[in-house]
């Protein structure tokens, strides 16, 4: 038993006798990396602290929703105030309205939202959308993106299911997945391909425009404009999985997704992580004809008891409000340029091969000195490298995520210290490598 971790590792053991692998969502385990995961106590601004007392400067975020950092005074404000007035009412509440009218100015390519509690269940509803819409079944996505854990969208899924390796799903009808198609993201020939062969049958072409699940990678020039473009000519539709990308890519706009940066209109947008500000929430956003086909307007069938929720939505509310003051996000954006900027160029003094790639406020750095255009690239980093620089980050005090697929974000409450903190240890780690 290691002292700095001894409360943590008897967590665990409890854990492991009630959960399966002792935690609630699988690449929180540890298993790609090794060793035991830090139960986690509490989260101020940049910081959280485990049950150990060990503190460490957080670039997880709980996976990128707390884009103003851990127990924000407004947002805490927002969900207390709203919890006091009952925490869910399963009927409808001004504050939704106020809120999708909140986020859809930051979105005017999409006309109407419906409000979910997780971004699974967004990706869900919206595939059971174009299906609905289009009449055809075949849904295309791409290699490495992630979709939430919805059966038909987890063939060559990236985030956990890259970091487990795990290839395929016992659960997963051959049916369900023989509806799937996957191609190379950044590949337009590839998808041109599949709709030359059964462009009939494409109900939707599903992409994180920025994808954080196997790394963060850049789409090529064209590549999203393509899809659109191909899509729109075969009547089928494009769905821009933002869940990630909402409120954290537009660098020059401060708001927004990744079709607000390229300007770029996609048909439907998934949305989770921060409008939630840190509480389940997700949305559908989509042009009018197509999402007047949900229930009860049409025939589409969705539903969801805490569809909405006032807590959610208040701290929502609250986050999106503070991100888009002035200032806010170009602030987390420099500081994500400087972070990536450093760990590259003390990389570059040890002689590391470090390709850093960044898009607003995600990141990521991946062993190799290669460009990461794809999935295939992705994997070809070093892997052995990344588990020890992850370990000594960690033993100093730095808390990435336990996977080379994930992405690193940024928050309002990191501080010009915690960066270089970061980076003058990641300067003496990557010595060690
Ligand atoms: N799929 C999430 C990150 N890309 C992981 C969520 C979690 O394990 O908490």
């Amino acid at each position: 038993m290691t002292e700095k971790y001894k409360e943590s590792e008897k967590a665990l053991k409890r854990a492991q006798k009630i959960i399966p692998g002792g935690v609630n969502s699988p690449v929180r385990a540890y298993k790609s990396v090794g060793g035991t995961p830090p139960f986690i106590a509490k989260g101020l601004g940049s910081k959280i602290f485990d049950v150990d007392g060990n503190e460490y400067i957080d670039y997880v975020l709980s996976w990128g929703p707390l884009i103003l950092g851990h127990a924000n005074p407004a947002v805490v404000d927002a969900a207390i105030t709203a919890v006091k007035n009952g925490s869910s009412f399963g009927a409808p509440t001004e504050m939704e309205v106020e809120f999708a009218q909140e986020v859809l100015k930051h979105f005017p390519e999409m006309d109407m939202l419906r409000l979910v509690s997780s971004g699974t269940e967004a990706s869900m509803t919206a595939i059971r959308l174009a299906r609905g819409y289009t009449g055809r079944d075949k849904i295309v996505k791409f290699m490495g993106c992630y979709h939430g854990h919805v059966d038909s969208l987890l063939s060559d899924a990236g985030s956990g299911k890259a970091t487990l390796s795990i290839p395929s799903t016992p659960g997963v009808t051959k049916t369900t997945a023989g509806d799937t198609i996957t191609v190379p993201f950044n590949d337009l020939d590839a998808l041109k391909e599949i709709f030359d062969e059964i462009r009939d049958q494409v109900a939707a072409v599903i992409v994180e425009p920025v994808p954080g699940n196997m790394g963060v990678i850049p789409p090529s020039s064209g590549f999203l404009e393509g899809i659109i473009e191909l899509t729109k000519k075969a009547g089928s539709l494009t769905i821009f999985d933002e869940v990630m990308n909402g409120f954290r890519v537009d660098y020059k706009n401060g708001g927004g997704g990744s079709q607000t940066l390229f300007g770029l209109s996609p048909d439907i947008t998934l949305l989770g992580k921060v409008i939630g500000g840190g509480f389940p929430l997700g949305a559908v956003a989509g042009k009018r004809e197509i999402m007047e086909n949900l229930a009860p307007s049409g025939g589409i069938y969705q539903a969801g008891t805490l569809s909405g929720n006032p807590v959610a939505v208040a701290a929502g509310m609250a986050t999106l409000k503070e991100l888009t003051r002035p200032g806010i996000f170009d602030g987390i954006v420099k500081k994500t340029d400087k972070l990536i900027e450093g760990l590259v160029s003390v990389a570059k003094d040890a002689g590391i091969p470090l390709w850093g790639a960044r898009v607003g406020t995600m990141a990521s750095i991946f062993f190799t000195e290669h460009p990461v255009k794809n999935f295939d690239d992705a994997k070809k980093a070093d892997g052995e490298r990344f588990k020890k620089y992850f370990h000594e980050m960690l033993k100093n005090g730095v808390y990435f995520a336990p996977s080379p697929f994930e992405a690193l974000f940024l928050s309002s409450a990191h501080t010009d210290e915690d960066i270089d903190k970061t980076i003058e240890t990641a300067e003496d780690v990557f010595k060690r490598l």
